[in-house]
């Protein structure tokens, strides 16, 4: 059994609570128990996190990188939120722990404005789910464990 890592960046704290036409009525704590049930469907357990803050994100992927090599660590599905069309140091730091990422971003990015059309982190990704709502997460760790079995990482 190892570890799916679940990130979430910026202003995710408020799904369910603002917004319902553009992220749905789901709360990340409703998020939260799906991913749960489909971590433990597939035999591994979830560590599910949520920060405002750019540097404690760049901590915990710094301290995950170790813990894929270490075999304790599958990878982690990442809704970077905003940071998505800013931070290259974000991208950055999953470069350089070579950390396996599967983004996802619950609204479909590549309608609404220019700005989210772009992400930093979609390209040190191993891929991507956009605009499937909500359920975009269980299909991410479903793909990130598969992937993680792909690479002999079990
Ligand atoms: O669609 C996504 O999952 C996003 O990552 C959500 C981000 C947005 O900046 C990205 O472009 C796409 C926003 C996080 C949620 O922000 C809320 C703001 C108000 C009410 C509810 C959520």
């Amino acid at each position: 059994m190892s570890t799916v890592l679940v990130l979430n960046g910026p202003n995710l704290n408020l799904l369910g609570e603002r917004k319902p036409e553009v992220y749905g009525s789901t709360s990340l704590a409703d998020v939260e128990r799906l991913c749960a049930a489909r971590t433990t469907e597939l035999g591994h357990e979830l560590s599910f996190r949520q920060s405002n803050h750019e540097g404690e994100l760049i901590d915990w992927i710094h301290a995950a990188g170790p813990e894929v090599r270490a075999g304790r660590c599958l990878g982690a599905v990442y809704n970077p939120g905003a940071h998505a069309h800013t931070s290259i140091a974000l991208r950055d730091a999953i470069e350089g722990v070579q950390l396996p990422v599967v983004e996802v971003h619950i609204s479909n990015v590549h309608a609404r404005e220019g700005f989210r059309h772009h992400s930093y982190i979609s390209e040190v990704a191993r891929g991507v789910v956009v605009g499937l709502g909500v359920r975009g997460y269980p299909l991410a760790i479903t793909a990130l464990v598969e992937l993680a079995a792909e690479d002999g990482r079990r």
